[in-house]
């Protein structure tokens, strides 16, 4: 591990990420709620607000939501009112025109926010679920976030089920379509991002030492260390606003070269 990389010695591009970055032909990104904090997204420690008295690891089960609906109902609505009000950032615009710079770019998110499909990457693989997407809890139908009006209260389905947002609980198994795309793309890469994330939920958070174990370079781009801090090849302390623009300028300018 080259260790921490801080910004402000010249470049908060080093040397080694500058080489991998112009001959990488795979690329893969995990991005965690550090991503969108930029956008005025409150990542999920820090709920702010009313929710301030909640443990939201207590709130994401669906234990919560089976003893108190509207309870667990109302911070949903309130966390898509929060999403509908806010937009992508620099980060997220910066993944979009990456992935039209290498062969092959697997953007992996555990955000539910919407933003990387708001910012225009084509091809987005949500491990968590998607919080803009609702699901009855009996006959599965879907609906659309815009289709509940904000309500306290929770809302029922034609067939009488509770409508719950489709993201993954704690205690629920992730989507197995996007864990193993995740995982394969993890395997194969030559370089992988682990941007914004705590890395302490599981398995999302078992990416990056997939990939540094198949031979990827692994860099993590936080402004804290993250728990797999000391696993990563690199750390780029800072905001992902201000360090996913240069280093897509770095790759761009390589690779518009060749
Ligand atoms: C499962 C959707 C199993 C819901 C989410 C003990 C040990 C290990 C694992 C476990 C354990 N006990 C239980 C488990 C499993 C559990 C888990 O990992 N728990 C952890 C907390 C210990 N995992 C699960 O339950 C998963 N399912 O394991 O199923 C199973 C097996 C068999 C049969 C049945 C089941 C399901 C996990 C998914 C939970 N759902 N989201 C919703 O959003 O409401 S996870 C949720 O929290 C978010 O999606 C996010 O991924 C995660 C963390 O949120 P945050 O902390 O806000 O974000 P993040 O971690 O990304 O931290 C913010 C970071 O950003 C910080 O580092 C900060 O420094 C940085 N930052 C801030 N500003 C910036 C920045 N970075 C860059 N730029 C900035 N400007
Ligand atoms: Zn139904």
């Amino acid at each position: 591990m080259t260790g921490p990389f801080t910004p402000g010695s010249g470049s908060m591009i080093s040397p080694t990420l500058e080489d991998v970055l112009a001959r990488a032909r795979h690329v893969a990104v995990l991005t965690g709620a550090g991503v969108s904090a930029e956008s005025g997204v409150p990542t999920f420690r820090s709920a702010g607000g009313l929710w301030e008295k909640y443990d939201p690891q207590q709130l994401a089960t669906y234990e919560a939501f089976s003893q108190d609906p509207d309870l667990v109902w109302s911070w949903y609505s309130w966390r898509r009112e929060t999403i509908r009000g806010v937009e992508p950032n620099p980060g997220h615009y910066a993944l979009a025109e990456a992935a039209s710079l290498f062969e092959r770019f697997s953007l992996i998110t555990q955000n539910v926010d919407n933003l990387h499909r708001r910012a225009g990457n084509p091809e987005v693989h949500e491990l968590h679920g998607n919080i803009e997407r609702l699901r009855c809890i009996d006959c599965g139908t879907f609906f659309h976030g815009d289709e509940a009006p904000p309500s306290k209260q929770a809302q029922r389905c034609k067939c009488g089920g509770l409508i719950r947002p489709d993201v993954v609980w704690f205690g629920e198994m992730l989507p197995a379509n996007e864990l193993q795309f995740a995982q394969q793309a993890a395997a194969n890469c030559d370089l992988f991002l682990s941007v914004g994330t705590a890395a302490m939920v599981y398995p999302a958070a078992m990416l990056p030492l997939t990939a540094r174990q198949h031979g990827a370079y692994v860099v993590e781009i936080n402004p804290e260390p993250s728990a797999l801090a000391h696993e990563m090849d690199e750390c780029i302390a800072g905001a992902s606003g201000a360090v996913l623009p240069v280093l897509i300028d770095t790759a761009r300018r390589h690779r518009s070269m060749t």
